[in-house]
Order: structure tokens, then sequence, then C-alpha cells
């Protein structure tokens, strides 16, 4: 770690500032109407226009306030992690959950992190309809209004309520499909709520139980996954492995085996 590097409080601060703005522009652009600008890996992977502003607009305030720090977006891309001089790379979700966006359901947000030599230090999810906001600092807790945050405490999974999500292919939409199908009957119930930012929030404070998805990029998970993690939930992958693209799981300590091995025997991490 660099000599010269803010303290995860310091990151945290502008993460969070910079999130708020990011979060009114893209209230006010939704009740100014929004488009689909463009799609991605599929017709249903779209972006709006305001995904792409809120990122831009991320992005200039960053490079104004840190302008030595590297950036990873969705929209805009970026550095791999380390390749940033100061040793601080931002890794940035203007909007997670753009169909909810698109299609004005309030569960979407602006999602920010600060990453300190490939470790994220300091992160902010900010749900840009209800305002809801969620912080953590790597060792300094979880935190929403003012209060520290715990994760759920149940220790059974058949009474957890799970969220999960699912892919834009619908080679892979089928194979999640099958997977989920196979865990319904053994948890309380499921919950699809359509940004991974949002439901990490939501386990770290217990209003799910747990949460597990395949294919998730840095910038859906970054400042979600700390949040949880200092809420008390274990987040990894299979089999010892790190959360990723393969898989992430955030349970508490008592559900995450029975989880990981649900999910295992399901082959939640493969499919197309
Ligand atoms: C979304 C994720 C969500 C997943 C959706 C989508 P986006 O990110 O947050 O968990 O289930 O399919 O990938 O595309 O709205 O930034």
């Amino acid at each position: 770690m660099t000599s010269s590097v803010p303290t995860p409080q310091e990151l945290l601060k502008i993460a969070t500032d910079v999130a708020r703005d990011a979060a009114d522009t893209a209230y006010r652009m939704r009740a100014e109407g929004v488009f689909v600008a463009a799609t991605k890996t599929t017709v249903t992977d779209v972006v709006t226009a305001a995904d792409r502003a809120v990122e831009r607009q991320i992005l200039d305030a960053l490079a104004t306030l840190r302008p030595d720090d590297s950036v990873l977006g969705e929209e805009y891309g970026g550095s791999a992690a380390g390749e940033a001089g100061s040793g601080v790379r931002w890794i940035v979700d203007p909007i997670d959950g753009t169909v909810n966006y698109l299609y004005g359901l309030p569960h979407c947000a602006v999602s920010v992190a600060a990453e300190v030599d490939g470790e994220v230090v300091a992160g902010v999810v900010r749900n840009l309809y209800t305002g809801e906001e969620w912080t953590a600092t790597a060792g300094g807790g979880a935190w929403r209004a003012g209060e520290r945050l715990r994760c759920s405490g149940e220790t059974d999974l058949g009474q957890a309520l799970v969220a999960t999500g699912f892919g834009y292919d619908p080679r892979r939409r089928a194979h999640q499909a099958r997977v989920v199908a196979e865990l319904i009957p053994h948890v309380r119930d499921i919950r699809r709520l359509g940004a991974a930012a949002l439901d990490l929030c939501l386990a770290a404070e217990g209003r799910v139980d747990v949460y597990y998805e395949k294919g998730l990029a840095a910038w859906d998970h970054a400042a979600g996954a700390l949040v949880a993690t200092e809420a008390g939930l274990r987040v990894a992958g299979l089999g010892g492995l790190p959360a990723g693209p393969e898989l992430l799981i955030a349970a508490p300590p008592a559900l995450f085996p029975p989880l990981h091995d649900r999910l295992a025997a399901l082959d939640a991490a493969g499919g197309p």
C-alpha cells in the first residue's frame, strides 16, 4: 500500500459524496423519461442513457478529486486491479438493477467501492429511489441510517429466505432456473429482486437470510460484498474460492456450509 493512500474512512467519504450526487442524477433522469440506449450481451441486457450519463458523472468527479487513481466501471470499463499509480482503484456500477430502473421499480442503486492494492476497503450502495444508503469500511462495520448492521441469525436452511438472480443469456437462465427449481423445496422461499448490490445489503441486515448468484461482475458486488462481510456474512465462491463470476454466495456462518453444499450439488456454478 503506498504511503499517501487515504484512510478507508476518507475514501468512504469520497465514495458517498459521489454516489449521492449520482443517485440524484439517476432519479432526475428517470423522472424525465428513460429509454434504452443500447443492448450489450443480449437483447434483454440493456443500457440506458442514464447508465452512461451517471457513470460519466462519477468518473469525472473521481478524476477531479483523485486524479492519480484508476477506475473500473460497468459502462466505460477501466483498469485491472493494481494498475493505479496511487494504489487506489474505484469500482463503479452507476445503476445496478438497470431493468428495474427501466421499468420504474424501486430496487436499483448506485454502487461505489474503493479498492486499495487489490482489497476493497470502503463501499457505499445507495438506493436511488428510497435514499436508503448502506456503507462499510474494512474492519469498521456495515451501517445504514446510523445503525450498525448484523446479518440474519437463522441456522436452518429450510427456514432461509434466499435472494438470487439470473443472467441475460437464455441458455444460462435455463440452467439457473433448474438450479432454483431444485433448491426451492429446501428453503423458506426465493426472492429475485434484480440488483445484486441491494440484495447483498438486504442480506447484511437480515431482510433476506442469504444471497447467491452466478455471473456477477466486480462492479455488481464490490461495495455490497463489503457491506455483507462487515455485517457478519461469509461471502465466497465454491470450494474455498473467492466470490467471482463463477458464483457468489453470501450467507451467515451457520448457513454457508449447507447452502454451499446444496449449490455445489446442483452445479450452480456450472452451465453456460
Ligand atoms: C444486474 C444484477 C442482478 C442480476 C441482473 C443484472 P445490472 O446488474 O445486479 O443481480 O440478476 O441480471 O445483471 O445489469 O442491472 O447492472
